[in-house]
Formats: C-alpha cells, sequence, structure tokens
C-alpha cells in the first residue's frame, strides 16, 4: 500500500540548487517543509551502488534522526561516451569546493579524449531518484530520466550543476538557458521536463493529493 505524505516534510538535501526545485514541486500541494540544512542535520555517506539506494540512505538517515517524513533526491548526469560516469559521482567530480565549471570541462575533456565531437556521440541522460521515508521505514521510491545532448561550450545561468552543457532532446535551449518554470514546472505551468520533475509527478500520483 502507498502512504500519503499529510504532515510537514523534511528536504534530506544540502544541495541549494535541488533544494529550491523541491520545494518549487510541492508548494501546489501544501506541504510544510524544512530541509537538512535549515534542522543543520549531517550528510550521510552515500555507499550505495545506484541512486535509489542513496536516495533511501539519505532519506532514511533524516527520517531517523528527526522522526518525521523526510524527502530525498538521488541524481546525476549519465554520459552514453563516459561508459555512464560520472552517473552517481557526479556531485564528487566537482570536488570539494563543488566547482561545476572544472566537472563540466573534465566532461568535454574526456569526450574530445575519445573523439566525442558529433551530437550522436555526445548523448547523456540525467536521473533523479526520488525517496520518501518515514520513521517506521515505510519507503516511497520512483526513478526517472530525461535524455539530451552535451553541448560545448556550456551556454545560461539558470539552474546548478551540469545545467549549462545539457541540451533536453526536442528543445534548443540548454537547462542552464531555461527557466525553473520550464525546466521543471509541472502542468498546466510548464512540461514536467527534467528527470527531477519526471520523478516528482510519478510521486505526487501515489503520495500526494493536490490542494
Ligand atoms: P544532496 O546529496 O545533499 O542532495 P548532492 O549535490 O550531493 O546533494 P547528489 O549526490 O545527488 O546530490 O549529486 C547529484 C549531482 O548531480 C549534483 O550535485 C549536480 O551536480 C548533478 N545534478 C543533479 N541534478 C541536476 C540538475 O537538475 N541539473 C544539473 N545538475 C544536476
Amino acid at each position: 500500500m502507498h502512504r500519503r505524505i499529510t504532515d510537514k516534510l523534511v528536504i534530506a538535501t544540502h544541495n541549494p540548487g535541488k533544494l529550491a526545485e523541491m520545494r518549487e514541486l510541492l508548494a501546489p500541494y501544501g506541504i510544510e517543509a524544512v530541509s537538512a540544512g535549515e534542522l543543520g542535520l549531517d550528510e550521510p555517506e552515500e555507499t550505495g551502488n545506484d541512486f535509489r539506494s542513496n536516495a533511501a540512505i539519505k532519506a532514511v538517515a533524516a527520517a531517523q534522526a528527526t522522526k518525521l517524513p523526510s524527502f530525498a533526491d538521488d541524481s546525476g548526469i549519465v554520459v552514453d561516451a563516459l561508459d555512464g560516469a560520472p552517473g552517481i559521482y557526479s556531485a564528487r567530480w566537482a570536488g570539494p569546493t563543488k566547482d561545476f565549471k572544472a566537472a563540466m570541462a573534465q566532461i568535454e575533456r574526456l569526450l574530445q579524449e575519445r573523439g566525442a565531437t558529433t551530437p550522436d556521440k555526445r548523448k547523456a541522460h540525467f536521473v533523479s531518484a526520488l525517496c520518501v521515508a518515514w520513521p517506521d521505514d515505510h519507503r516511497e521510491e520512483v526513478e526517472a530520466r530525461v535524455d539530451g545532448t552535451l553541448i560545448w561550450p556550456p551556454r545560461g545561468t539558470a539552474g546548478f550543476g551540469y545545467d549549462p552543457m545539457f541540451l533536453p532532446d526536442g528543445h534548443s535551449r540548454t537547462f542552464g538557458e531555461m527557466t525553473s518554470i520550464e525546466k521543471h514546472g509541472l502542468p498546466p505551468l510548464g512540461l514536467g521536463l527534467s528527470h527531477r520533475a519526471r520523478a516528482f509527478r510519478k510521486l505526487a500520483e501515489i503520495c500526494l493529493e493536490p490542494r
């Protein structure tokens, strides 16, 4: 049986870009949300082998620490020509200073080394695994992806992380050039385009009721 989210929810992320998106996605449902950062929660070590297990590690750690239902996202960019890298290590590729310009340059360097210069060889997708965990260890888990092509040089200053390098299929602007509504707004305002928006729609279907 799926469980509905009715109470206050902890958003178990320390990434400000993600936090803003997760808050915006929850806003129409009238759920009061407080972030892990605001509560001073520690960041658990992400020891899982895939997005789904890392999302669960983060949600369960926050639910245990706060005794409140907790919502986590584990996400990343998967580059075909790099055998799926950086994948679950997408945050780590930016190093301790979270330098995503350097992380994007590293991806580009590796793509050039592998001769991936034409769009067909530069396919990538973002993945978002979402987990809501309750203090009694009930969990709701969903996952989704958005496919696209990596461009160089990066374009746009909106969004976060690898957004300026990612051109979603069927669009002429990168995520870095889109407004937040365009990137992850849900219908009727947006198209629910991003990996996180797509995963969130699945979660909303099973766990949330519109106000
Ligand atoms: P938390 O674990 O605290 O949530 P984090 O940044 O460490 O924050 P992840 O381990 O899930 O989160 O790493 C995901 C990385 O993938 C993130 O830091 C971004 O660089 C990248 N990423 C995920 N979603 C993205 C998006 O919508 N746009 C651009 N980059 C994204």
